[in-house]
């Protein structure tokens, strides 16, 4: 898949493009099925609700062949290197199931993470979405600030200690202030990121987001793909390889028809 002058335009200016039915029903099926066993592993790489029920998996791909078929996939890698204009690796992976009363993602910026934590040196990078349910007004939509990936890094580093898991995933994470919101939504705007199960998201991973609480009986899972340009690696190490890549190798294309050997 090319995208058009118009989708990269939109891309550059407003930091994120959401490309409709870019997966098939059968596609977005295998990955289902897939993302729902993979969140039943008991391991740490998984994130739970106040329950025990899980919410994320981190480092999705590196324990199933269907996901890591989705990385490989033609339509998200041919996106992914036009937008960049260099090969890519992945830097992190991840599933994301929004259940009903399930957590928020506090507003924040990939790249705070990555670059803080991971040292990934320069604000260049796509976070790739790829919906596996219709994501409307109603389940708790992606929110995000067009145009904040102009501003680089919106906040400096404060250290919670009192997070829950201030040794791990996002000690430096959830660190935009109100003030800094209520001027970034002043300045640009706040909209929400819609659309059908089989849509494709490549945002800037330096876009201003987060989501509230789903109270809607509707699931809303979507898997998350975080890809660096080549000559921008995260080399500190400091986290497991599920939150932060070992391997910098250029994803290479598989074929078309690459999930749909699973189904
Ligand atoms: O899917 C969501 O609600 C937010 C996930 C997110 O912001 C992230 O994983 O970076």
């Amino acid at each position: 898949m090319i995208l058009t002058e118009a989708q990269t335009s939109e891309y550059r200016d407003r930091g994120w493009l959401v490309i409709p039915d870019a997966f098939r029903a059968a596609e977005v099926d295998v990955l289902q099925a897939a993302a729902l066993e993979v969140l039943e592993r008991p391991g740490p790489e998984v994130g739970r609700e106040a329950d025990g029920s899980p919410h994320v998996c981190w480092g999705m791909h590196l324990f199933d062949d269907r996901l890591d078929a989705l990385v490989h996939h033609p339509t998200l890698v041919e996106t992914s290197r036009q937008l960049l204009d260099n090969d890519f690796f992945v830097h992190q992976s991840r599933i994301n199931m929004k259940q009903t009363n399930g957590s928020i993602v506090a507003w924040h910026q990939d790249f705070g993470t990555y670059h803080r934590v991971d040292g990934v040196p320069d604000p260049r990078g796509i976070m790739i979405a790829v919906f596996l349910d219709d994501v409307t007004a109603a389940n708790a939509p992606l929110l995000a600030v067009p145009g904040s990936h102009r501003e680089g890094l919106v906040s400096t580093a404060q250290v919670d200690p009192s997070a829950p898991d201030f040794e791990a995933v996002s000690k430096y994470r959830y660190d935009i202030t109100g003030d800094t919101m209520k001027r970034l939504v002043d300045d640009y705007g706040l909209e929400s990121i819609t659309g059908t199960a089989g849509s494709l998201l490549l945002m800037d991973m330096t876009v201003v987001h987060g989501s509230s609480v789903n109270i809607s009986p509707l699931r809303r899972l979507l898997l998350y793909i975080n890809v660096c340009p080549v000559d921008n690696r995260g080399e500190s190490y400091e986290r497991p390889e599920y939150y932060a890549a070992r391997d910098f190798s250029p994803v290479q294309p598989s074929s078309p028809e690459c999930l749909l050997e699973f189904a």
